[in-house]
């Protein structure tokens, strides 16, 4: 097994400091739990925050510091402006609203950005000066967003694993971020991307389709030469630890203490940390609801709702708990007796044993969050109910909603509707309570937090490892390859290699710069240029006939040797099936808005670039299908490209050009070829050996090369002239 590198906002730790004394305590949270064992036994690291220590001596700092050590963390204290603006300003006050829809909640200025990426830098150099070669590292949430992909930077090679343990918003949420590009190159750093649920892993390809305009399978994204795989793997909890000590005689003692204050009420119970997610005031609102609809229930219901202080900093969270104190006091006031009230109100956290208990002692669990990741109290109450009773209600907005799908599932925003779920589950006869808490039992048991670990870590190092091709450095070896050649031969892709995408083809026409430069590249001594690409050869006259270059148009079925030479056309090419061919392609061109064909002599190509990008990907699939399917024995070739699927000849393709132009070229000639997409791998596949060849972009290449742009591919030629 390899060394993991673990690394979250916060440390697994808790630093009590008794007069002198510091002692550094391991909290018992479902994390740490789960992610003990695999920490131990691969003799890693966990970096992350310990917490504020700001007020200990340097004494007392060591004291920590050789603790920590002991149980394998290393500590990144954090400054209180680093605290107020990196943690509390923008991972709370912007993320974690943005990323549970709570739009109005995210500040309308952007002002703590910079504090985010530099703490996410300091991260990473600290996971950089802990690396090894081998190492697995696995970088948990949210506030850490930018930490894979500046790891990257630092560590090409590494293995990295990302997960988000919060939702991961609707693409037309997360577009609202100012920064959303850094942040979604931040997390393509990695090498498997963890979300809880299948949608969350749908939202963030939709945000890559949407924002960074790549293509996205459904497990797989290539990003700069490597690729990125995404994934479900819904967390769990330590089921068996809470199973154990839901039987433990002290914790039954404790059930049957809260049972018998309740003097035969039944127990609503609720258990959150306080925040705007939870759902808290509108729980409360339907539990009053329901005793104003059925006065019956008044004296007969005892809800208890612990609520656990959180990001107490965060005004947000003040102004929370205000409206949370005063529902609780209304419904105090309009239903409480002398001798009852139906709200047990406690702001506070209660030990695990004490949790347990409640959890055994309820009749009925309320988890109504608005938006949560997943939620591991619902997991929790189901792992504590060996008794196999209790029933659980669950928002359907909580991730754990798409496996529990025994609970009795309610949407949080229907108060009325939540009131009735109640009574229902209140109710509830005791054969399907059983039947119902056995199947989230198994569920809960099965799909525990051991299970999530492995689970990860298994997909994160099952996967190849990283290749050197990538390298950053590799523009200088090329560009340091050609300068020493005695002749270069440059075969040239003209759309998304030497000019990025316009929205029509008509659009991306050449700049005066690019004029430049190919000019001056064609009178480099021993340099012979030629522009291959698909567009059609009137095009490429109109825009390069004066130059003397090579020209080949349609991927090589025309070819132009140079300025007053015509145009000759390759032998043997057949297209009679394209009458046939061109209605298909219209009418997916009527079909879809924004949408249209392109003819050339021997082939047709429909664009969708201006179409919604996972609307185009879509029928852009059902297209190549539907002609896979009718026109399967005809010589032609079905071809998907950037955005666009283009049908031609069969055997025409850009390799063709290669053998003519090597004709009459010296032996020492360094043949170099440069494109971005599958036409170009035909024109790779036919340099000789020895050649050199760029893939321009992210996408999986037979080049031995990669350029990330035509910028970078144009600066890259520009050194040929230096
Ligand atoms: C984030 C995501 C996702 C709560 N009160 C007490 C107490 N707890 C423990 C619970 C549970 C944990 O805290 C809360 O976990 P949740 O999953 O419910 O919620 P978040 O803190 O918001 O966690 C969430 C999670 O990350 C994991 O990926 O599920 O969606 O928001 O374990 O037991 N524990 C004790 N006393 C308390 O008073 N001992």
């Amino acid at each position: 097994m390899s060394r993991l590198l673990l690394v979250s906002n916060r440390l697994p730790v808790t630093v009590k400091v008794e007069k002198e004394n510091v002692s550094v305590v391991r909290s018992a949270g479902g994390l740490a739990t789960g992610l003990s064992r695999p920490h131990e036994r691969s003799q890693g690291t966990w970096l992350g925050w310990p917490g504020d220590v700001s007020r200990l001596s340097p004494q007392q700092r060591g004291q920590v510091e050789s603790q920590l050590a002991a149980q394998r963390c290393v500590p990144l204290y954090l400054s209180a402006s680093e605290v107020s603006r990196y943690y509390e300003g923008y991972s709370n006050r912007v993320l974690w609203p943005l990323c549970h829809y709570l739009l109005d909640r995210v500040p309308r200025q952007d002002r703590d950005w910079d504090a985010y990426r530099k703490v996410n830098e300091r991260f990473a150099d600290l996971i950089a000066r802990h690396y090894q070669p081998g190492d697995t590292v696995w970088v948990h949430d949210y506030q850490l967003m930018l930490v894979p992909g500046l790891l990257r930077q630092r560590l090409p090679e590494a293995r990295i694993g990302y997960f988000h343990h919060i939702p991961f918003p609707s693409s037309e949420i997360f577009r609202t971020l100012p920064h959303r590009k850094e942040l979604l190159r931040g997390l393509l750093g990695a090498d498997l991307i963890g979300f809880h649920t299948v949608s969350y892993v749908r939202h963030f390809s939709g945000s890559l389709t949407r924002q960074l305009g790549l293509d996205t399978d459904i497990d797989c994204v290539h990003w700069q030469g490597r690729q990125v795989r995404v994934g479900a793997f819904p967390m769990g909890i330590d089921a068996a630890a809470f199973e154990a000590l839901a039987k433990d005689p002290g914790v039954l003692q404790e059930v049957t203490a809260i049972r018998s204050r309740a003097h035969g009420q039944r127990i609503l119970l609720g258990i959150d940390r306080l925040d705007y997610t939870k759902g808290i005031p509108r729980r409360l609102l339907a539990v009053q609801r329901l005793l104003e609809r059925e006065p019956a229930w008044r004296s007969r219901l005892r809800f208890i709702q612990v609520a656990v202080p959180s990001r107490t900093q965060v005004d947000a969270y003040a102004a929370y708990r205000e409206t949370v104190d005063e529902l609780v006091g209304r419904i105090n006031g309009l239903y409480g007796t002398v001798d009852n009230v139906p709200v047990h109100y406690l702001y506070r956290s209660v030990g695990e044993r004490q949790l347990t208990g409640l959890y055994r002692a309820a009749d009925v669990m309320l988890v109504t969050p608005v938006r949560d990741g997943m939620n591991l109290v619902a997991k929790e109450f189901c792992a504590a109910r060996p008794d196999e009773d209790g029933v659980l209600v669950l928002s359907e907005f909580a991730g754990a909603a798409a496996e529990l799908r025994e609970a009795v599932v309610i949407n949080p925003y229907d108060v009325e509707a939540m009131a009735d779920a109640i009574e229902q589950a209140l109710e509830m006869g005791e054969d399907e309570r059983r039947a119902r808490m056995r199947a989230l039992r198994e569920q809960v048991k099965t799909r525990d937090v051991h299970w999530w670990v492995n689970a990860f870590l298994e997909r994160l190092q099952s996967l190849p490892a990283v290749t050197a091709r990538a390298r950053p450095e590799s523009g200088a070896e090329a560009l340091a390859r050609m300068r020493a050649a005695p002749h270069l031969v440059l075969l040239l892709d003209y759309d998304g290699t030497l000019v990025g995408f316009a929205p029509t083809p008509e659009q991306a026409s050449p700049d005066a710069e690019l004029m430049t430069l190919l000019e001056r590249l064609a009178t480099r001594p021993n340099t012979s240029v030629h522009v291959v690409s698909g567009r059609p050869r009137e095009t490429l006259e109109a825009w390069f006939g004066h130059l003397p270059l090579g020209l080949h148009a349609e991927h090589g079925l025309w070819t132009r040797e140079g300025p007053g030479k015509s145009w000759a056309m390759l032998p043997g090419a057949a297209f009679e099936w394209k009458d046939r061919a061109r209605p298909v392609l219209k009418s997916f061109a009527e079909r879809v808005p924004g949408s249209f064909v392109e003819e050339k002599t021997a082939s047709l190509a429909w664009h969708y670039r201006l179409v919604d990008p996972e609307f185009g990907a879509l029928q852009s699939r059902e297209l190549r299908l539907h002609l896979y399917e009718v026109f399967a024995q005809e010589p032609m070739d079905i071809l998907p490209g950037d955005k666009v699927v283009e049908v031609r000849p069969r055997g025409v393709h850009k390799g063709r050009v290669v053998t003519s132009i090597l004709e009459g070229q010296p032996d020492d000639s360094l043949v170099v070829a440069a494109g971005d997409d599958r036409t170009d791998e035909d024109l790779f596949a036919a340099v000789p050996e020895g050649g050199l060849t760029i893939h321009v972009g992210n996408k999986p290449t037979r080049a031995a090369y990669r350029q990330e742009g035509p910028v970078e591919l144009r600066r890259l030629l520009a050194g040929l002239l230096t």
